[in-house]
């Protein structure tokens, strides 16, 4: 019941688009405390470190249990990708960025949002060193934004940008989850998160509509069983 109420409580239309911000969304501050990860008790440069042992203000690191949600310095050579970034100074914030290690790596924060719309976007990493894809899932408040991302083998940094709408005001966690086994890792940096309009758009809203009488069928079909 709790997972359903859940549901209904927010309604989430998230449409995934190219990093063309309106002017709008440029101008509105970023409500992500610490968006690059480099506000952090660890500050080694040169190595990494796992869960709580961070100190990442603003973020929840997921401890090291079969991989987990480690912090890394750009230049540490052992985790792949980013030793070599140069490159991508533009998309790479700083000197750490985040990774989501295996499927129980994951970095969130919690956000207090008020209705509307919001564009959301960051920058994702490929560990080259592991020699295949690795994907990962972003959520807010248990709902799945977009479809699932993968980092691309040999692809760099790519930047995402995607759209979504609160239909209420609701306060849930914004979660960046790994997907991938062993030690495949998907590094995130440049985290942000701004809200484009006050008032859920039109076609959105539409959407989110649509979304909560899908669910309240779901529900209704299970009380039927
Ligand atoms: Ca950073």
């Amino acid at each position: 019941m709790n997972a359903c109420h859940s549901a209904l409580s927010i309604a989430l239309a998230a449409t995934i688009g190219l990093a063309s911000a309106g002017a709008h969304a440029q101008s509105s501050p970023n409500l992500i405390q610490n968006g690059s990860f480099e506000d952090n008790t660890y500050k080694a440069s040169s190595g990494y470190c796992y869960g709580s042992a961070c100190g990442l203000t603003g973020w929840t690191l997921s401890e090291i249990v079969n991989g987990g949600g480690v912090l890394i310095g750009a230049y540490s050579g052992a985790w792949g990708n980013p030793s070599s970034l140069s490159d991508a100074a533009s998309m790479v914030n700083g000197d750490f960025v985040v990774g989501l290690q295996a499927s129980s790596g994951s970095v969130s924060q919690t956000l207090d949002l008020s209705a509307g719309s919001y564009e959301l976007s960051w920058a994702d990493a490929n560990r080259s060193n592991y020699g295949f894809d690795q994907s990962y899932r972003v959520s807010f408040n248990g709902a799945q934004l977009g479809s699932d991302f993968s980092t691309v083998l040999g692809a760099g940094w790519q930047s995402h940008t995607l759209s979504f709408t609160v239909a209420q005001g609701v306060t849930g966690a914004l979660r960046f989850q790994g997907l991938t086994t062993t030690d495949g890792t998907s590094f995130i940096d440049n985290v942000s998160l701004v809200q484009t309009s006050a008032v859920p758009e039109p076609e959105s809203l539409a959407l989110a509509l649509a979304g909560l009488v899908v669910v309240g069928q779901i529900a209704r079909r299970r009380r039927a069983i």
